[in-house]
């Protein structure tokens, strides 16, 4: 039986209507071609929705000139790109706002996206996506070559997931589509998704 071996902490399926739903899913997994040893570390440190400008160079980075912007996109971007497990990291200072402008790119390769938190009580999350009413928030998905099976999300808030009847915060690809194969043993931990910044309501605009 292919029922899940357990059901710990956070998977959350932030319907618009501020529905959370929290497990950790950990069931029989396909073999990872990228499992551990990590890879590389994208820091982003933008609260902006913008493309990497090449990837081919391994960097996170939107910015044409001198400086190095990395933000969300650009940081799943670059870790899809190169081989193996990587980590996503925030160094965002009082944290903020990601508004997303269109839907960010699926998850195709193992990673760790690590948000941060406040250190008192309730512990929000401080790097909040809003999906600014687009179908989905982050996209655990696979393609033909690599899967994002194994990957971790943490301290992230991910809420106004709406695509005018149900939206998804954090999406789990289950299989069954054409390029977007099951993933599995994807952990979501620490996460405030489909609720407000403050955790005390609904963070979509239908409710
Ligand atoms: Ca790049
Ligand atoms: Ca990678």
């Amino acid at each position: 039986m292919l029922a899940y071996r357990s059901l710990r902490t956070a998977i959350i399926v932030g319907l618009a209507a501020g529905i959370v739903l929290c497990l950790r899913i950990t069931q029989p997994a396909p073999g990872n071609a990228h499992a551990a040893p990590m890879f590389n570390t994208f820091t982003v440190n933008s609260l902006l929705d913008t493309a990497d400008l090449s990837l081919l160079d391994g960097v996170c980075d939107v910015d044409p000139g001198p400086l190095t912007t990395c933000t969300l996109r650009a940081a799943i971007q670059e870790a899809n790109a190169q081989p193996g497990a990587d980590t996503i990291g925030f160094t965002i200072v009082g944290g903020g706002t990601i508004t997303l402008l269109s839907i960010l790119p699926p998850i195709t390769d193992q990673v760790t996206i690590t948000g941060t938190t406040a250190i008192a009580p309730p512990f929000q999350p401080q790097v909040r996506i809003n999906a600014n009413d687009l179908a989905l928030g982050l996209w655990f998905s696979s393609n033909a070559l690599t899967t994002s099976s194994n990957s971790i999300v943490s301290g992230l808030l991910v809420r106004n997931a709406d695509a005018g009847t149900t939206g998804i915060a954090i999406r789990i690809a289950p299989g069954g589509g054409v390029g977007d194969l099951a993933v599995s043993n994807v952990t979501v931990t620490g996460c405030w998704l489909g609720v407000n910044d403050a955790g005390t309501g609904a963070g979509g605009r239908r409710t």
